[in-house]
């Protein structure tokens, strides 16, 4: 669109940063640095057959999931775009065992990141949508040394920032600060920019889509297995099996994600800190709601880094629902 005004990520943010006078403009560049190891991993990401990046490293993460060469590859650049900029004290990643602080020579800064550097492992050498997700915190511990996990374990309601970006028929960097509003940017390959393409988005409060591996149906509680039941009568199942893909689409057309606690999965399959909590910050930023199914993902106090919890996220009358019927359930056996 020939002298339509393309609005860059970056003068987004500065605009954005211009409401809060106090501002040193260190988030911006934070975000921006996110944004910048973003459209490295995305480069690999599109070329991921030619470029000798998929299947398996040979490795196992923390969680004893095997680890892909791609998450390894993620993983590391998202690490050497962040950790020498002075603006982060502390990383965390899916992929590592213990945060990982940044040394002195390094110049800790005042903010946490926390990242699932590529997620939806299992689609990648099917080249089904993956992505990246991100939280950041201010950080607890005194400002110019290393950061530690008190500086991780902070509760979701705290984030100044989130987002993910997903590696799909095209890649978008979704983010949401204190400022609120979710927004999203499409990344122009002609430019190498991240471009705003979704500005303020807000979810349907009710949904079109359910987004559930039914597979696991036998273990659910007998709530989830109505849920179930229920949304099967009116509304369309889409599943992909990457979180940041299923979040995305019902972030967009309206609908609801779950990943309930279930007999092999307990505590539930996905990671608080950097899954659910970074999600969950967006999905209210836009209108939507997170819960575990009992209370608000965001008010969640974290105990362990890799900590995992249920997942219900995405349109707020589905959610409540969900809720709702859950809360029955449980209330019945009782
Ligand atoms: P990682 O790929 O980052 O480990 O994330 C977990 C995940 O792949 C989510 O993206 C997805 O929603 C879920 O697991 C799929 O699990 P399942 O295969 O059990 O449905």
């Amino acid at each position: 669109m020939p002298g339509a005004r393309l609005v860059t990520i970056e003068s987004f943010i500065i605009e954005q940063e211009r409401m809060f006078p106090e501002a040193t403009g260190e988030l911006t560049n934070l975000l921006y640095d996110v944004a910048l190891a973003a459209k490295v991993i995305s480069s690999y990401v599109r070329r991921a057959g030619l470029a000798a990046v998929l299947g398996r490293s040979g490795a196992t993460n923390v969680q004893g999931e095997v680890q892909q060469k791609l998450d390894v590859l993620a993983n590391d650049v998202m690490k050497s775009v962040i950790q020498k900029t002075g603006r982060v004290c502390v990383t965390a990643s899916e992929e590592d065992e213990t945060p990982v602080p940044v040394t002195l020579e390094n110049n800790p800064g005042k903010y946490v990141l926390m990242f699932d550097p590529l997620d939806g492992s299992s689609n990648i050498d099917v080249n089904a949508s993956i992505g990246t997700i991100f939280s950041i915190h201010r950080r607890v511990t005194p400002d110019g040394i290393p950061g530690t996990l008190k500086d991780c374990l902070q509760v979701g309601s705290r984030q100044v920032a989130a987002g993910y970006v997903i590696y799909g028929s095209s890649t978008i960097m979704v983010y949401s600060t204190r400022s609120g509003g979710a927004h999203g940017f499409t990344l122009d390959p002609r430019i190498g920019e991240f471009l705003l393409s979704h500005n303020s988005i807000m979810t349907p409060t009710a949904g079109t889509y359910y987004s559930v591996n039914e597979s696991n149906y036998d273990r659910w509680t007998d709530g989830y297995r109505e849920v179930v039941r229920s949304f099967k009568s009116r509304l369309n199942a889409r599943y992909i099996g990457s979180l940041v893909a299923d979040f995305h689409r019902n972030l967009i057309a309206g609908g609801i994600f779950m990943y309930p606690a279930d007999s092999k999965s307990p505590k539930g399959k996905l990671r608080l800190l950097y899954e659910a909590a970074p999600l969950a910050f967006i999905a209210e930023a836009a209108g939507g709601a997170a819960t575990d199914g009992e209370r608000a993902i965001l008010d969640i106090v974290p105990k362990e880094l890799h900590q995992r919890t249920p997942l219900v996220i995405g349109s707020r009358d589905d959610v409540a629902f969900v809720q709702e019927t859950v809360g029955q359930a449980t209330a019945e056996i009782a």
